[in-house]
């Protein structure tokens, strides 16, 4: 078997050693994934998972747009249509100078399985740009958006790629690129997701990503007979998936005690209650502040600067910021420390080596694409009150969220159950293969 996976590997990196992010993610899938493949007469032989793991189509453009002081930029657009077989093509798109083609192709492949995983009717796209929000007018990210738009509204529509946010990306920007599109195709239409409430957004949409790791842990938790409550959690991140962590985390009686941005970590010992959280959602949010700034106003606190928050003794850990940023001795240290959960909300925040500390030790491990797939499927509620032209209630949007959420953590069980404990990484990738591989099979060879 580990020849067979090797060899696949190595026939993939012939073409994708310049994309290691996106290799990595194919690694991940494929170590659980074909030795299913390898056990299933079905699949066996039909070269399902090379063609998962090809794009259906990658396109790229220019961005130009003019600055405050009048000079013209230029900057690098994408999207990354994956997998269409069992829905229009779904997922974010991130603004951030990091950007690039292996990070948007590991994103893309992730969100074929995630959004399999939700039970919804998605396919799986990614985009973005090396555009950077930060420090930027809000003039400025309006015309970048729109350019942005002038070229992507061609490929995209709400019954063929319906992108939505990600890094960098949130209700500002979504509101530009659908005023541009709503513009250059006449139409008001479902075409992105995480839009205002007041033209066609979801009640729980900006919660959703952050409650859902929350309820998934919560899910882990109890199948151990043990819950969140009472527990210490530390959080990376303070956008959009933390700050909706955080929250949840406070609803359930749980202390948070870290939360972290590029530039360092809060460590606040006393734990940041709804008032702390309330300031830092507004720092960030609003007066797009640093948070750093946290300890400023809150005294008993500490900033770490330039550190993770993988060093802070806590029985919770979720991963919100980016990948990668959580490595084999920050994991080591987690353990130590006497952590024994971690529900990542980022896409792949855990390095190989740090999942391996994890497995080893049994502890409750959720990979990102089972644990924040609450994003993406109150996303697909967005699509289908779009589709009723109708909106459903906070109260009811929760609940489906947390349904599936549920059904998720019961897909992880039945194919990651092992001896005694479980491994929701192998669960997670062969819950969501099935799907996709049954309508891939099902539709032939296009
Ligand atoms: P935001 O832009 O709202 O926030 C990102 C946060 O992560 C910021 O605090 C940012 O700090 C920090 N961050 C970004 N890059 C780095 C880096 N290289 N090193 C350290 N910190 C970094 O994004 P989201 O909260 O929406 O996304 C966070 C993660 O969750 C991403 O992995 C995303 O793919 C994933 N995700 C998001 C979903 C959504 O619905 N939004 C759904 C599912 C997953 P700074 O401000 O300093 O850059
Ligand atoms: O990674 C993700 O799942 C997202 N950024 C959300 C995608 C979406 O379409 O809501």
């Amino acid at each position: 078997m580990k020849k067979i996976i090797e060899n696949f590997i190595a026939e993939i990196d012939r073409k994708n050693s310049h994309e290691p992010e996106f290799m990595q993610a194919v690694r991940e899938i494929s170590e659980n994934v074909l030795p299913y493949i390898v056990s299933q007469d079905i699949y066996h032989g039909k070269n399902i998972l090379m063609r998962m793991v090809e794009p259906e189509r990658v396109l790229m453009f220019r961005v130009n747009w003019v600055d405050d002081n009048g000079e013209i930029q230029v900057n690098r657009g994408y999207r990354v249509q994956m997998n269409s077989a069992i829905g229009p093509y779904k997922g974010g798109l991130r603004f951030h100078p990091t950007v690039n083609l292996s990070i948007l192709k590991f994103l893309a492949l992730e969100q074929v399985f995630k959004n399999s995983l939700t039970t919804l009717p998605m396919g799986a796209g990614k985009g973005g740009s090396d555009f950077d929000p930060k420090g930027k007018s809000d003039g400025e990210v309006m015309r970048f958006c729109q350019s942005f738009m002038t070229e992507l509204y061609r490929y995209i529509g709400p019954n063929t790629d319906v992108p939505a946010g990600d890094i960098g990306v949130g209700g500002r920007e979504i509101g530009y690129m659908f005023g541009q599109y709503k513009k250059l195709k006449k139409e008001f239409s479902g075409v992105l997701t995480g839009k205002g409430l007041s033209w066609g957004g979801s009640l729980i949409r900006p919660e959703a990503t952050g409650y859902g790791t929350v309820y998934f842990a919560e899910n882990m938790l109890k199948h151990i007979s043990d819950s969140i409550k009472g527990k210490t959690v530390t959080i990376s991140g303070s956008g959009n998936v933390a700050q909706y962590a955080a929250e949840k985390c406070l609803h359930l009686s749980a202390k948070v005690i870290s939360m972290s941005d590029s530039s360092g970590t809060i460590f606040d010992e006393e734990g940041i209650d709804k008032e702390k959280l309330a300031y830092i959602m507004n720092l960030k949010n609003n007066e797009r502040g640093r948070i750093s700034e946290y300890t400023k106003k809150y005294s008993n606190a500490k900033f770490l600067k330039n550190k993770t928050p993988w060093d802070i003794p806590c029985d919770i850990a979720l991963p919100c910021a980016t990948q990668n940023e959580l490595k084999e001795k920050d994991a080591k240290s987690l353990i130590n420390n006497g952590c024994v959960c971690v529900s990542e909300g980022a896409n792949m925040p855990c390095v190989p080596g740090a999942i391996k500390v994890f497995k080893a030790h049994k502890i409750l491990y959720a990979p990102g694409k089972a644990s924040n797939a609450g994003g993406v499927a109150v996303s697909g509620l967005e699509m289908a009150q779009n589709s009723l032209r109708y909106s459903w209630s906070r109260e009811e949007v929760d609940s489906k969220l947390q349904e599936i959420m549920n059904d998720i953590h019961a897909s992880c069980l039945t194919h990651g159950q092992e001896k005694g404990w479980v491994d929701y990484e192998k669960g997670a990738n062969i819950a969501g293969f099935i799907k996709v591989a049954d309508a891939m099979l099902a539709q032939g060879i296009v």
